[in-house]
Parts: structure tokens; C-alpha cells; sequence
């Protein structure tokens, strides 16, 4: 069936392209809220085809913009197991954004259609939910027109976090199906998690209160209703920041992003030694855990931390369990501290993968493994359990209280119950900030560990993460997991000399998916190092390769022989 141009022309009508250039990028299309109305309805055109590619599948899109301010927002597409878009299709998102009349993008449907081989006569399902931000009402609207414009089906879910956007895409497809992921409700999802969570740690004694910042966003309400369904012996939570009535307070100076940049507390708490705390950011796919140790200094538990306690915990349990032929891996991208990397390979033996920033490459990397623990040290992230560990764990004998068995099977038992129970858990769909909160706390009640013990396992080597404003950043070009770059020529050379001047000294740069600057990440034994080391590269960035804007009186200047001047 020919795309009907009519159709797009009068639905183009309502949604005018602005003259801006739109990116499909890490994290689908973020900016400004007020420039995306045509963006989104072209996502919704998209989709349309996307779900026709796959037989009629539901696709999801999410309309957020995260841990961004406001007055942003942004969308993302979501594929029918829950992933995010394949990357192959994120070109085709940017034409179609970029197009200028309906004539133009009525051509670039047809090229698509053409090109991926779609049965355009097939029907096409389509979700969409929304996190807090009052641009979201009329964004849905436009994403609707652009599905209608091409004949597909759209429910709209209304307001949720993004992991659970991901959880109801994948119940939906796989309902009635041997490998049905859940009720599709949000009712299923609490159940879903309340249920596997209390299967864990019943009996168990519980831990003291733990207070979450809800960053003023979706993750807020949504944790206040998740709690209804979890015994309060169980876990005792209260929620702070949940203002989602005032538009302007989301992400501000609160949330997993502003803590974890920031390395401090956020708004809105008195933070006490012993009290245990944690953020989520705005659409609830990252969270970070914090604490004041005794002296009252603040201390965060990061993506990082929750990454090796996952995975030891997991790797002790199928020890226990005596599953055979599991491999545990951990997937980490360049902003990992170098000292959780060094714990798991030299401490705990597992092997570790690295890939580009970003989680749908994590996501894949982790796919690799049996049991694939993958987080970025900002804190989104999951375990992923491979078909045949799920198998495994669902095929283990669990010893029955015969009289000798009860002794020795007791803690096999546990432990085959406990990985079960894991796989129900733990969102395989995406990073859940949730769902995560409920596995670590699993786990802290399951070994009986407060903060204090959980972070240690190894200590952060002290690291400094800056921003510099560059003409292009897309002349900066990196590889290697975005550990080196191999543009602009002589620029990594000149990284790696002053690298080495310092002792445990490491430091990347990569241009930003999501913001117009350059990243600057930098390592070291010392913080007064880490910082230097920062700042000297900051410094060769902004001297040599295009800095704009005001130079910061922090950044440190170097002569061409590599000398700090
Ligand atoms: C997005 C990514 C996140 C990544 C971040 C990097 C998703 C869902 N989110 O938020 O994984 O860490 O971008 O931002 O993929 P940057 O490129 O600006 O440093
Ligand atoms: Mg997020």
C-alpha cells in the first residue's frame, strides 16, 4: 500500500518543521521542549513503520528528557523486547526530523519502506508514556498525529517511568506466550517486583529506614505506589524531593545525576552519619546510593558499587547453588573508577567488558554472558540472565527437608530460591531505578550489610569528570570504548604524556551524545592529582582544538614540549 502523501500533508500541517537541525542521538532526540512538536510527530510516523518491520509488534516511545532540566524534553523509540531502537534505524529518525515539507517526507517514508523491505498494509501497535513534564501532554498529541498519518494503532499509557515503558512493551508483545514477561499494567509491574523481592528476603531481618530523592520527578509517585504492594517489615521507605506539582523543581539541585556530578547531597535532606539514602533521576532509570559515614562526610555508592555488589552476590549464589557453566561478566564503560575494574578482575575473578558510553551498547555487550552485570558508573543500569542461566536456575534441585539434607540443603535451597527469585526481579528490559533499589536491598538484607560495609570492597580512585565548550565537537572522534581519540590528530599523543607523569593517572576525553561540549575525564592516586590532571587536559582541549567562550581560570596551560607553563 503507497504511503498516502494527503494524509501526511494535512497532518504535517499541524506539526511545521522549525529551522533547527535534530539529532536521533544516545538517547533519542533531547532538547529544547518548545522546538520538538515536529520531531515527535515525524517519531510517530516512524514507529508506525518500525512496528510494521516487525509484524505488527508494539513499539514504545517514551516521551522524556531525563535528568535534563524542565523546560527540555525529548523521545525515544523502544523496541518490541523492550531494547532501545536498533541503531540502524536512528539515521532514519534524523531524516525524517530534518525533513523540511511533507513532500520531502513522504519521499523518505517511501525510501524506508523500500529499503527495509515493509508490508505497509500490515498493522501497526504502537505505546507511548510520558514522565512529569508539563510539555508531555501536547508532545503525545503530536506523536499520535504522526501515528494516525499512517494508519497505525496508538494506546496511551499517560504518565510512568521509562523502565516501566520498556516492561509493559515487552508484556505486551509477549503475552500468552511461553516467555510472557508480566501482566502488561502497571499494577503487574509493582506485583511483578514486590513479589520477587519479598520472595527474597522473608524472614529476614530488615534495615533501617532508606530515604529516596525522588529529584521531584516521575520516579517519586511511582515509588510511593510501589510501596503499597512490599510489607513494611520488609522495607521501610520514604521518599524525598516528590514535588512533581511544581513543574520547576525537577532535577533541581537534586536527582542521580546532580549527586553523582556533583559528589553531594541533594536538596531537601538533613543528612545525618548512619542514614541510608538514594536518587533517582527524572524518568527513574539511574539511581545512586549515599551515606555520611561517621564523621558526617558524605560518601557515594555509585553505579560502580552497585555493579561488584551485584555481581559477587550473584557469582556466591550459583556457587552455592552448584550450577555448573554459568559465566558472570561485567560490562563497564570508560567512566568506571579504575579501582572497581581492578576489584573485579583481581578480587572477584570476573572477567570485564568495555564498551562505548551509552546503554544500548552495554546492553549488548552484556548479552554475552550468562548472567551480564552491566551499569554505567552513573548509575543506569541491570543484569541481564541468558536463557539458559534462567533455565538452569528453574531446573536446579531444590534439596528437600529430608533429615540429612536439612542441614546441608538449607543454604543450596536458599540460594536456588534467591536466583529465581533474581530473574523476576531485576528489570531485563533496561536500567530501572526500581527495580535496581529493590535488588541492592535484597541483597544488603540477604548478607546482612549496611553502607558502610558495602562500599569496603575497594576504595574509588579520586577522579574529576569536566565540560569544555569546543567550536565542533564532532572533530573529536573516539575509539577504543572511548578510552583514546584518533581526532584531532596529536591530541591523544599529547594526553597520554601527561597521563603518565601521574601515578595511577588515566584520562579520556569523548564528545557528549547529549550536550554541545567535550567530556573530560581524568584519575589519579590523589585528588589534588585527578584534579590537576583534569585541568591539564582541559587546558590542551580549550588551547589547542577550538575552546569558546570564556577560558576558566582553572584550566592549566602547557608548551609544546608537554610542559606546564
Ligand atoms: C544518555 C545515556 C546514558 C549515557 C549518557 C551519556 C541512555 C538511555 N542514556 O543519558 O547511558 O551515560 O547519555 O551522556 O542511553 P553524554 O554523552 O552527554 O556524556
Ligand atoms: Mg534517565
Amino acid at each position: 500500500m503507497p504511503i498516502d502523501v494527503r494524509l501526511i500533508k494535512e497532518a504535517f500541517a499541524k506539526h511545521p518543521k522549525l529551522d533547527v537541525k535534530y539529532t536521533y542521538g544516545t538517547a533519542g532526540f533531547r532538547t529544547k521542549a518548545n522546538v520538538l512538536d515536529s520531531v515527535i510527530f515525524t517519531v510517530g510516523l516512524l514507529a508506525v513503520l518500525r512496528s510494521q518491520k516487525h509484524d505488527g509488534k508494539y513499539i514504545g516511545a517514551m516521551i522524556t528528557a531525563s535528568h535534563n532540566p524542565a523546560e527540555d524534553n525529548g523521545v525515544k523509540l523502544v523496541e518490541p523486547r523492550g531494547e532501545m531502537l536498533a541503531q540502524s534505524w536512528e539515521g532514519y529518525a534524523t531524516e525524517l526530523a530534518n525533513a523540511a515539507t511533507a513532500e520531502e517526507l513522504a519521499r523518505i517514508l517511501e525510501d524506508v519502506v523500500a529499503k527495509e523491505g515493509i508490508d505497509t498494509s500490515k498493522n501497526a501497535n504502537v505505546i507511548v508514556g510520558r514522565d512529569t513534564r508539563p510539555s508531555g501532554e501536547a508532545l503525545v498529541v503530536a506523536l499520535t498525529d504522526g501515528v494516525k498519518a499512517l494508519g497505525g494503532n496508538i494506546e496511551d499509557y499517560g504518565l510512568m517511568t521509562t523502565p516501566q515503558l520498556h516492561y509493559l512493551n515487552r508484556c505486551l508483545n509477549t503475552r500468552g506466550q511461553p516467555d510472557a514477561y508480566g501482566e502488561p499494567s502497571e499494577e503487574g509491574y509493582y506485583k511483578k517486583l514486590s513479589d520477587a523481592f519479598t520472595r527474597i528476603v522473608i524472614g529476614k531481618s530488615n534495615q533501617s529506614i532508606l530515604y529516596i530523592d525522588g529529584a521531584n520527578g516521575i520516579g517519586a509517585p511511582t515509588l510511593q505506589k510501589l510501596a503499597k504492594y512490599i510489607p513494611k517489615e520488609s522495607l521501610s521507605l520514604e521518599v524525598v524531593n516528590d514535588n512533581v506539582g511544581d513543574p520547576k523543581k525537577l532535577n533541581l539541585q537534586a536527582g542521580a545525576d546532580y549527586v553523582k556530578v556533583g559528589q553531594k547531597k541533594p536538596e531537601g535532606f538533613d543528612l545525618k552519619p548512619g542514614m541510608r539514602c538514594a536518587s533517582l533521576d527524572g524518568d527513574a532509570d539511574r539511581i545512586v546510593f549515599w551515606y555520611a559515614d561517621k564523621s558526617g562526610t558524605f560518601k557515594l555508592l555509585d553505579g560502580d558499587k552497585i555493579a561488584t555488589l551485584a555481581a559477587e552476590f550473584i557469582m556466591r549464589l550459583v556457587r552455592s547453588a552448584e550450577i555448573p557453566d554459568i559465566r558472570v561478566g561485567v560490562v563497564q564503560t570508560a567512566y568506571a573508577n579504575g579501582a572497581s575494574t581492578a576489584y573485579v578482575k583481581n578480587t572477584l575473578n570476573i572477567p570485564v567488558t568495555f564498551t562505548p558510553t551509552g546503554v544500548k551498547h552495554l546492553h549488548h555487550a552484556a548479552e554475552e554472558f550468562d548472567v551480564g552485570v552491566y551499569f554505567e558508573a552513573n548509575g543506569h543500569g541491570t543484569v541481564l540472565f541468558s536463557d539458559k542461566a534462567i533455565k538452569a536456575f528453574h531446573s536446579a534441585k531444590i534439596p528437600t527437608p529430608g533429615m540429612d539434607l536439612a542441614l546441608k540443603g538449607a543454604p543450596e535451597k536458599k540460594a536456588i530460591e534467591t536466583l529465581r527469585a533474581l530473574t523476576d526481579l531485576i528489570n531485563q528490559t533496561v536500567g530501572d531505578a526500581l527495580s535496581d533499589m529493590l535488588m541492592v536491598e535484597a541483597i544488603l538484607v540477604s548478607e546482612n550489610q549496611s553502607f558502610e560495609e558495602w562500599d569496603k570492597a575497594y576504595t574509588d580512585l579520586p577522579s574529576r569528570l569536566e565540560k569544555v565548550k569546543v567550536s565542533n565537537r564532532h572533530d573529536f572522534v573516539a575509539i577504543k570504548a572511548d578510552t583514546e581519540l584518533s581526532k584531532p590528530d596529536g591530541l591523544q599523543a599529547k594526553i597520554s604524556q601527561q597521563v603518565a607523569k601521574f601515578k595511577h593517572g588515566r584520562s579520556f576525553v569523548r564528545p557528549s551524545g547529549t550536550e554541545d561540549v567535550v567530556r573530560i575525564y581524568a584519575e589519579a592516586d590523589t585528588q589534588e592529582n585527578a584534579d590537576l590532571l583534569a585541568n591539564i587536559i582541559c587546558g590542551l582541549v580549550y588551547d589547542y582544538h577550538g575552546g569558546v567562550g570564556e577560558r576558566p581560570a582553572a584550566f592549566r596551560k602547557v608548551n609544546a614540549e608537554g610542559n606546564l607553563v
